[in-house]
Order: structure tokens, then sequence, then C-alpha cells
């Protein structure tokens, strides 16, 4: 065992209390709703923005698929808490009369709660497998083209760190988040992973691109007008490239909820940009640099998909 507060980032408890903070601060604009139950049955959290409830165009931020990526936490959080301070105020405002944003900052707190505890380095959820191995990847196990790969990075070897589970939806805390998007039917979806800086747009299951031109253009366009965003404000690259490109994976996030939803969808990867740069272990004074070059970019996604027509 190691770790004990996480220096900086929010842990399990107190991404909770914050989150409860948030939604007491801002009643008329903020919900906090448990979409689910992770393996160890702690509470999966959501905090729904918008002024009115059941409108008609949404947009969802999620994070923490893998244990290890604490800055995924951080960012979508931090996004949550912007919205909330700037509600008053043009474009959020605007948005949130409208529409609502979702913030899901952690979708696999069993394993955040782990690196903290007995290894940084965890990556899966906590599942016991039938084999004595623990974890399934969350990021494996969403329902489109579920388990039509055998490769390394999408495994069917329940100890490897890419196990897609049994089953699609095996995992609580992936129907938790099968079930609130079947619910809210965003417009789009922002999925944030660390580490790489890279913008991914489905397919991570093929090399084809998706068939739709309109829709290949429109999430090019996305990830090409984000990368800009964020290479303005601190200088920092952020490279947009189809998933499969960085290596292939079936039933990632991104691919289920364009698949399934047709939602323009992305995979962020966040910073640093190499392990020679601390990989998934970023220095607490990086989360604010972080969160100030995806500001935009987040911002820029929920005026894209707030601002299109209602689905
Ligand atoms: O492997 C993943 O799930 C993501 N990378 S990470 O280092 N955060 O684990 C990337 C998912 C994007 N999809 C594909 N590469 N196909
Ligand atoms: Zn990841």
């Amino acid at each position: 065992a190691f770790a004990t507060d996480a220096a900086g980032y929010h842990t399990v408890a107190t991404l909770e209390q914050d989150l409860r903070r948030l939604a007491e601060a801002h009643p008329e604009i903020a919900e906090l709703h448990e979409i689910g139950r992770s393996v160890e049955d702690r509470p999966l959290w959501a905090l729904r923005i918008g002024e009115r409830r059941g409108s008609t165009r949404k947009v969802a931020f999620l994070g923490c698929h893998h244990a290890r990526e604490w800055i995924s936490v951080e960012v979508p959080y931090l996004l949550a808490e912007h919205l909330l301070q700037t509600s008053s105020s043009e474009p959020v405002q605007g948005w949130l009369q409208q529409g609502e944003v979702w913030v899901a900052p952690m979708v696999n707190p069993d394993g955040h709660e782990y690196t903290r505890t007995e290894n940084r380095l965890w990556r899966k959820n906590r599942r016991r497998n039938r084999d004595g191995s623990v974890g399934v990847d969350p990021n494996r196990n969403y329902g489109y083209m579920w388990g039509t790969l055998d490769v390394n990075t999408s495994s069917h070897v329940p100890a490897d760190e890419t196990y897609v589970g049994p089953r699609a939806f095996s995992e609580p805390e992936v129907r938790a988040v099968r079930d609130l998007v079947a619910r809210q039917l965003f417009g789009g979806v922002l999925t944030y992973h660390s580490y790489s800086q890279l913008l991914l747009y489905p397919w991570g299951y093929t090399s084809e691109p998706v068939e739709d031109e309109a829709d290949l253009g429109e999430m090019r366009e996305l990830a090409e007008e984000m990368h800009q965003l964020i290479k303005g404000v601190h200088g920092t690259t952020y490279t947009p490239q189809q998933s499969s490109q960085l290596y292939p994976t079936a039933g990632d996030t991104a691919d289920w909820t364009y698949g399934e939803y047709d939602a323009p969808s992305l995979t962020v990867e966040l910073r640093p940009a190499s392990a020679l740069d601390g990989g998934f272990v970023l220095p607490p004074d990086q989360i604010q640099p972080c969160w100030e070059e995806n500001r935009p970019a987040a911002l820029h996604f929920i005026d894209h998909v707030l601002g299109r027509p209602a689905r």
C-alpha cells in the first residue's frame, strides 16, 4: 500500500462531498443523480446541470473509466464547477436555458479507490473474475461490436489489462452509463482518459472510417477545432485521429454512443504527452493548466451539441 489522500486530486469521498456541495449551492439548475452502483456497491454519480428538467438538448461528459487516470476526474469536475459558477452569464446561461449538461466524473470508483490505497497503476474495475483474477476493462465492455476483436489491446483473457468481460454490459458501472444514455439520449458524448494528448473519434474497432460522411466530417471537424482551441491556451498539442489509429479496441464508450445513438462522440486523452512526463501519474500542479487548456474545447463541444436542432 502507499498513498493516502491523493494530494491535490479528488478521492471517491471528496468527489461525493464536492458534487453534493455544488448541487446544494445551485438548487435551481443542478441535481445530483445516483445512476447506479459499482461492483463493490459504491454510488455512481452524475450531475445534471440545466434550468429545465427533461429538455431535449443534452450533452454528456464522462471521466475515470480507468482507475489510474486521475486527471480524467478533475477535468469534468472542474467543467461542472465552471458551468455553475458562470451560469448567469452568456454563453452558459443560454445553454442551460435550452439544454442540459450531464457530468459523471468517476465511472470507476472502486478502481480509483484501489489506486489510492493499493496499486497506483490499477486500470480496470474490481470485478472478481471466475478464474480468480480481478477486473474488467470498463472501456471494452460496451455493446457495440463488443468482443469482435481478440488482441492484446482488447483481450478475452480475464487477467489481462484490457479484458473485455464475459459479455457486453456485464459490469454495473458500464450498465449505469448505458442506462443513463438510454434515458437521456445525449446529442453528444465526450469521455476523458489519460494520457497522450489525443482527440479520438470512432471507430475504434476497425480501421475503416465511419460510413456516414456527414458524421465523419462533423467529428473530424470538431476534433480539429478542439485541437486549435487547446493549443491556443498554453500551446499544448492534442492530436486529432481515428481511435483505431492509436490501437484497435472493441467495446469502447465512443464506438457505442456513436454506433448505437449516432451521437458525435469523442475520447479525449489528457496530459501528459508521454511516459517520460509521468504517464498516468500526473503531478497535481498540472491539474490547473490541463483544465485551463481543455476548458474552451469542452465549451465548444457543448456549444456544438446544444446549438444543433434537438434530437
Ligand atoms: O485503451 C483505451 O481504452 C483508451 N486509452 S487509455 O490509455 N486511456 O486506456 C483509448 C480508447 C480509444 N479507442 C481506441 N483506441 N480504439
Ligand atoms: Zn483510459
